[in-house]
């Protein structure tokens, strides 16, 4: 199977080239904002703890997070493969992931890693607050956000890099071209195979 992590800070494009990623390949998609999202608007207590970390900036607790996902794979681990929104954003996601994975004899394929700077993406955010309705797009949470994104998501990076899993892809410019730099490097993966 082809299991795509999407990795990059808020903003970055993850949801953005996801949705490309999925009708080039035909993957399933597994975000875990949207996931957390969903839990709040139907009201769930599950819900209302996720809501008052994401309303402030902060990471969903990880036990929690890991819960939705393993709930999500037992729904549609199947082929081609998955894409990973957003998933994982500590060294403990990560290491939980490589476990729940290995149970259906998987592996992580490949981790694009978008690469933006930090202007870019807090001008982003605030015009995606303009129309988003989202409670964690406003200048104070995104600041919030990139700061626990530098704290707990980015040691990751060198998680993966070990594994030679990692690829950094520039997320500045048109979403056609950071698409196109995706593709190439997920196709590589075949040319290896
Ligand atoms: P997410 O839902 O994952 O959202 P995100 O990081 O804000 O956005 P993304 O990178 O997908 O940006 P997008 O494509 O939309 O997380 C939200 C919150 O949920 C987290 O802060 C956290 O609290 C919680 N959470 C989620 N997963 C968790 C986990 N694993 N553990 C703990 N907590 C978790 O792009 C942003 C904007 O940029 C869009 O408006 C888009 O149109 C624009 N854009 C995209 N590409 C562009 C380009 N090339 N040029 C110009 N603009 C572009």
């Amino acid at each position: 199977m082809l299991n795509i992590i999407l990795f990059g800070a808020p903003g970055s494009g993850k949801g953005t080239q996801s949705e490309k990623l999925i009708e080039r390949y035909g993957l399933k998609h597994i975000s875990t904002g949207d996931l957390c999202r969903e839990e709040i608007r139907e009201g769930t207590a599950l819900g209302a703890v996720a809501d008052s970390y994401i309303s402030k900036g902060q990471l969903v607790p990880d036990d929690i997070v890991i819960g939705l996902l393993e709930d999500q794979l037992k729904r549609c681990c199947t082929k081609p493969g998955l894409i990973f929104d957003g998933f994982p954003r500590t060294l403990v996601q990560g290491e939980a992931l490589d476990q729940i994975l290995a149970k259906y004899n998987e592996r992580v394929s490949i981790v694009l890693s978008l690469e933006v700077d930090e202007d870019e993406l807090i001008q982003r955010l605030l015009k995606r607050g303009e129309v988003s309705g989202r409670s964690d797009d406003n200048l104070e949470v995104i600041e919030s956000r990139l700061r626990v994104y530098h704290e707990q998501t980015t040691p990751l990076k060198t998680f993966y890099q070990n594994q030679g899993k990692l690829v950094k892809v520039d997320g500045v410019g048109s979403i056609d071209d950071i698409f196109a730099s995706m593709v190439s490097a997920v196709d590589q993966l075949f040319v290896k195979a």
